[in-house]
């Protein structure tokens, strides 16, 4: 993947001097689902009887498919089992956010009625009608935030548009005439057609100077005051940071910043990859990324059907369970006061450190570095258990429960005042 974290300068210098008030809700939210879904979800990966490696969104590219065969799949892209409600009852039941979806990748191809281009969902799809109005409506009727993925540059329909250089010649495209034509219309239609959006995802930003960067942003921040937009608009720009694909920071990050992953190998759809991350594997990314500070927003990617495959919804749904008892320890959390330990991470919360126990150790005892003795309780989370531990040189030592929850254990510890000296 790309590493978008540029310019962390400015990132942290931000995070320590003036919090972006628009930010708050979503540095609380922590857990968001992406969604990539586009005419590539019904090629699934494969192309005349050949199956791409890689990400199903990039077939067109891997195969070097000219537009105009490629725009032909449009005439048979028809999601008849997709129901807006499934999906926003899926993100709920997962706990679920946020939730971002694809309104145009790199295929060209809009999932939305647009004016600005015909090559869209309900003027070239037998499906005919727009899926995006239906599941802004039934995600925020869901208390989730709804967003939607643009491609601002990367274009492989459009002559003008960024990334298709094996069937236009890069020298006569004229990058501006694309935004001004397409991207730029297009995001108009977006942050104007579906209400309050709480993200527009940016993705891998061209052919804009820093200057006509700062512009678009503005532009588009008049329409949407309170949305935010991902670091990768590029130019350093943005209102929060996204790192690169499946990137975590080593270390705690001030901000509003997220991690981004698949769920499977793949953004796109691809029937052939069953290798789903399990809930333990969810759970123990969460509680990592959180750790550090940071969201986790965790890929779907449905097919050319409309339907999310079984195991994502299988095991976003066992994901939302444990998050039903153990979400205090995520959710409104902060990063650790203790750093990494053989055993796991640490989130915090006013007056509250959680330890989420990744690797029970084989002891049976959880040591704790750098702890005073403010400590008015020690338990298990899910059912409050009281936990028995010792304290001695700023070392607490807690006993393992017995019974421990199979995907992540957590541990609170409640104290007074500050628990570090
Ligand atoms: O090229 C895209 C890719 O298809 C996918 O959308 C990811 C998601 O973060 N973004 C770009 C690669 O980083």
């Amino acid at each position: 993947g790309f590493s978008f974290a540029q310019d962390i300068d400015r990132w942290d210098k931000e995070a320590s001097e003036k919090e972006n008030p628009n930010t708050v809700w979503f540095k609380n939210a922590k857990f968001g689902m992406f969604i990539h879904w586009g005419l590539y979800s019904k090629l699934a990966g494969v192309w005349k009887d050949k199956d791409y490696y890689g990400s199903g969104e990039w077939l067109m590219n891997q195969a070097k498919i000219p537009a105009s065969e490629y725009a032909k799949v449009a005439s048979s892209f028809n999601p008849v089992k997709f129901k807006a409600q499934e999906w926003a009852d899926l993100a709920k039941d997962a706990g679920i956010r946020y939730m971002v979806i694809t309104a145009k990748h790199h295929e060209g191809f809009a999932m939305y009625d647009s004016k600005v281009s015909d090559f869209n969902i309900v003027k070239a799809s037998p499906y005919g009608k727009d899926p995006m109005k239906a599941l802004a409506d039934a995600t925020r009727k869901r208390g989730i935030q709804f967003g939607f993925y643009y491609s601002q540059f990367l274009d492989w329909h459009e002559p003008n548009g960024g990334g298709n250089n094996w069937d236009f010649k890069e020298a006569d495209k004229d990058y501006l005439k694309y935004y001004k034509e397409k991207s730029i219309p297009q995001l108009k239609e977006l942050l104007t057609n579906y209400g309050n959006l709480g993200i527009v995802w940016f993705d891998m930003p061209g052919g804009l100077n820093k200057q006509q960067t700062q512009d678009l942003v503005d532009e588009m921040h008049a329409l949407q005051p309170k949305s935010l937009f991902s670091s990768r608009v590029g130019q350093g720009l943005g209102d929060y940071r996204t790192f690169g694909d499946s990137e975590v920071p080593a270390t705690p990050i001030k901000g509003a910043w997220e991690s981004i992953y698949t769920h499977n190998d793949s953004w796109g759809y691809i029937s052939h990859d069953m290798n789903f991350k399990s809930p333990e594997e969810i759970i123990h990314l969460l509680a990592n990324v959180a750790s550090k500070g940071g969201n986790l927003m965790l890929n779907v990617g449905p097919d050319g059907e409309g339907k999310i495959p079984y195991y994502s919804e299988k095991f976003l749904r066992a994901t939302g369970l444990w998050l039903k008892v153990n979400g205090e320890s995520i959710y409104e959390s902060t990063y650790g006061l203790i750093p990494a330990q053989p055993w796991g991470v640490t989130t915090s919360k006013p007056g509250k450190l959680f330890l989420h126990v990744l690797n029970p150790p084989k002891d049976g005892k959880i040591v704790v570095p750098g702890v005073n003795s403010n400590i008015t309780k020690v338990y298990r989370l899910t059912d409050k258990t009281a936990l028995k531990y010792s304290l001695k040189d700023q070392t607490l030592i807690v006993a393992m429960p017995h019974s421990a929850d199979p995907h992540n254990t957590v541990i609170a510890i409640n104290y007074t005042g500050t628990l570090q000296d």
